[in-house]
């Protein structure tokens, strides 16, 4: 209760900010995306993790408000840097359930948008395997969303309930591999298998595949032999501050 009055104050008072998580490619080992992840700089606890309060967010409804600062900031640190001359990559926004449930959710990420200028092509949103609790809204969702000309990837994928039928029916460019299959890879035979089979799959059905927590380079080896497209994770670089992103990774493009 005492963090979700906080978390009211936050917003306002500019304490939320954004890291930002390089994506690369593992055919040409460039850039070729990036996450933006939100962090809280608490007055008095210092650094909370989302991990910490983004269920408080979202049972309090805060969600919402948060995550559309999220993606109007994410869009416009993008859109900065393309101004700046950097060459143009995709900004991957993490949605909760909260905001996907929205009705006009596809209104209010096309004006987020047009406000910042930014165009639909360099935005992905990631949206969890939970939105297909409610088949019907999330197809309606998803239609609309990609009419927009954005991208979507189904997040921590392997650790929800879709099902297979569902892969098959939903307008989606991507599946992010979750983490915890990657970190296991080469101690757990059957994550192995699964990692192997998500990423055939993948290619099967003309879908993206990226491997999240990349740690290692066996992990990395053993990804690229199965022809998974991107890799994210800390063997590449932990989530950074927008100036350093700028510095380490933009400007080295
Ligand atoms: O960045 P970190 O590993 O601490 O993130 C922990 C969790 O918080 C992850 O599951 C991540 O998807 C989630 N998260 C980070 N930023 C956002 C955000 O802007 N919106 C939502 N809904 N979740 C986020
Ligand atoms: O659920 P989601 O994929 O959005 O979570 C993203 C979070 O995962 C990031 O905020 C980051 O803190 C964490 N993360 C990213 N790469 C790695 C990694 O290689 N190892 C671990 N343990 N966590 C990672
Ligand atoms: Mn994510
Ligand atoms: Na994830």
């Amino acid at each position: 209760i005492e963090l979700e009055n906080d978390m009211r104050k936050a917003l306002d008072q500019e304490q939320f900010f954004l890291e930002f998580q390089p994506q690369f490619s593992l055919q040409t080992n460039q850039m070729v995306g990036m996450e933006a992840l939100v962090r809280w700089r608490h007055p008095k606890r210092g650094i909370i993790s989302p991990g910490e309060f983004i269920p408080i967010a979202e049972d309090s409804g805060l969600i919402v408000q948060l995550g559309e600062w999220v993606l109007r900031t994410a869009c416009q640190y993008n859109k900065n840097w393309q101004l700046a001359g950097y060459p143009p990559i995709c900004i991957s926004v993490n949605l909760s359930m909260r905001q996907f449930r929205q009705y006009n959710l596809a209104e209010r990420v096309g004006a987020i948008l047009k406000e910042v200028g930014m165009e639909a092509k360099y935005l992905e949103l990631e949206v969890t395997e939970s939105m297909t609790y409610d088949i019907e809204t999330a197809l309606s969702q998803l239609y609309s969303l990609k009419q927009l000309g954005i991208h979507i990837s189904i997040d921590d994928f392997g650790t929800g309930y879709s099902s297979l039928y569902y892969l098959k029916s939903l307008p989606i460019d991507r599946l992010k591999i979750d983490r915890a299959f990657v970190q296991e890879l080469m101690l757990d035979g059957n994550d192995a298998a699964i990692v192997s089979t998500i990423t055939t799959m993948a290619h099967h059905l003309q879908l993206k595949v990226t491997a999240e927590g990349v740690e290692n380079e066996e992990q990395l080896e053993f990804l690229k032999q199965q022809n998974c497209h991107e890799g994210q994770g800390f063997l590449f670089s932990k989530p950074v501050p927008a100036g350093v992103f700028e510095n380490e990774f933009l400007s080295r493009l």
